[in-house]
């Protein structure tokens, strides 16, 4: 694989999906067009099972369950979107990948994550992003802003100490591996955020053209 895979992480209402756009325009301007994508879904099949994962249902969705359809709809976002794109050589970012799944199925779920990384073993191989962005903020903050955009789907409904584990995996496994990730305080306004981010948004640009 050639190009370079960038995933964009953090608690609900981080603000990821606002600064990815940001990031992505930098990129863009500095010659750099990123293919920008999201998880779970990138490609039809994959949206589909996003639907199924965050919609309501009557019966209560069992966690192996949500754990499989995560990672069915990762196998066909890595097969039809994600590895053409870097054997091409391009910038990949995507809006969440496995570590919202050691956040959220692992830290909220309560889920094994030794089971979590067999999965991630079959469905990937080798395969790990070359960045992971964690954007931070407390759990109220990010709950704040996300009950202020919408309707919440079935994982924002989750009690605050759901969250508080799914942002406590996070920084624990940035901690415990500093060169691939990088973390991001995402609780001021967003042009301080945005100042944070310039940094690395200098250091894939020039990863890239290397
Ligand atoms: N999930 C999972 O369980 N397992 C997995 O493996 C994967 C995912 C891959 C996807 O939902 C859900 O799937 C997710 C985990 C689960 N849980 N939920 N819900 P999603 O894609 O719909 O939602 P999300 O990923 O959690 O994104 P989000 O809630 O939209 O948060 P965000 O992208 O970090 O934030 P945002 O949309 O950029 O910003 C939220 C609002 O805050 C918006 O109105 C902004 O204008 C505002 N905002 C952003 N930044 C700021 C600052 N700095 N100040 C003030 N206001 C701000």
């Amino acid at each position: 694989m050639t190009g370079m895979f960038i995933t964009f992480e953090g608690p609900e209402g981080a603000g990821k999906s606002t600064n990815l756009t940001i990031f992505a325009e930098a990129l863009a301007r500095a010659g750099c067009p990123a293919l920008l994508t999201r998880e779970p879904g990138g490609t039809p099949v994959a949206e589909q099972i996003r639907g199924v994962l965050l919609a309501d249902h009557e019966e209560p969705v069992n966690p192996d369950a949500e754990l499989l359809l995560v990672f069915a709809a990762r196998a066909q976002h890595l097969h039809a979107l994600i590895r053409p794109a870097l054997e091409e050589g391009r910038v990949v970012i995507s809006d969440r990948f496995t570590d919202a799944t050691y956040a959220y199925q692992g830290g909220g779920r309560g889920i094994d994550p030794l089971r979590i990384a067999a999965l991630e073993e079959w469905v990937q191989g080798s395969l790990r992003p070359d960045l992971v962005v964690v954007f931070d903020v407390p759990v109220e903050v990010g709950l704040e802003r996300a009950r202020a955009r919408n309707a919440l789907d079935r994982f924002e409904r989750e009690p605050t100490a759901f969250f508080e584990s799914v942002r406590g995996t996070y920084l624990s496994r940035a901690a415990a591996d500093p060169t691939r990730y990088r973390v991001i305080d995402a609780s001021g306004e967003l042009p301080e955020v945005l100042e944070r981010m310039q940094p690395i948004i200098d250091e894939v640009l020039e990863r890239w053209r290397a």
